[in-house]
């Protein structure tokens, strides 16, 4: 089963969307397989968004992330990366889709509450970079067959 790689960022926890964004997965048919709530030590920052060093906001975007704490999670289902990358909405909040949480909860580029994995590889990745692999957890829900069944 695909599985995706999921932060609250700091404003979401700020503002008490860490519970908001959980349930809106939850609710899709998304199983959790890890959590943890940290602060962001600067050197993971640095590796999380390496691919945007050099670009205008990445000092920005490096101190944004390390500001406050985060949620970071582990979700597993069919199409995990792209129905998670579509819960969240576009990277633009504005250009988000109604009933997206960046659209629902967010205004600003620089404030867009949620990360997620844009790649089955990427996701892979960045699972990898934040947990360890004995953190992973491999469970049976027993809505398995009700949202994963196939007919
Ligand atoms: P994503 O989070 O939707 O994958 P990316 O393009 O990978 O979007 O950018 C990573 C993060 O960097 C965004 O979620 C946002 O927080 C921040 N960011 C992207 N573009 C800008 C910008 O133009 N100004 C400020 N922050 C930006
Ligand atoms: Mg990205």
């Amino acid at each position: 089963m695909e599985r995706t790689f999921v932060l609250v960022k700091p404003d979401g926890v700020q503002r008490g969307l860490t519970g908001e964004v959980i349930s809106r997965l939850e609710k899709r048919g998304l199983k959790l397989v890890a959590a943890k709530f940290l602060a962001v030590p600067e050197s993971l920052a640095e590796k999380h968004y390496a691919v945007h060093k050099g670009k205008d906001f990445y000092p920005g975007l490096i101190r944004y992330i390390t500001s406050a704490p985060v949620m970071a999670m582990v979700w597993e289902g069919t199409n995990a990366v792209a129905a998670v990358r579509q819960t969240m909405g576009a990277t633009r909040p504005w250009e988000a889709a109604p009933g997206s949480i960046r659209h629902d909860f967010a205004l600003e580029v620089s404030r867009n509450i949620t990360h997620a994995s844009d790649s089955v590889e990427n996701a892979a990745g960045e699972i990898a970079l934040w947990f360890a692999e004995n953190e992973l957890v491999d469970w049976q829900q027993c809505t398995d067959t009700w949202i994963f069944g196939k007919n």
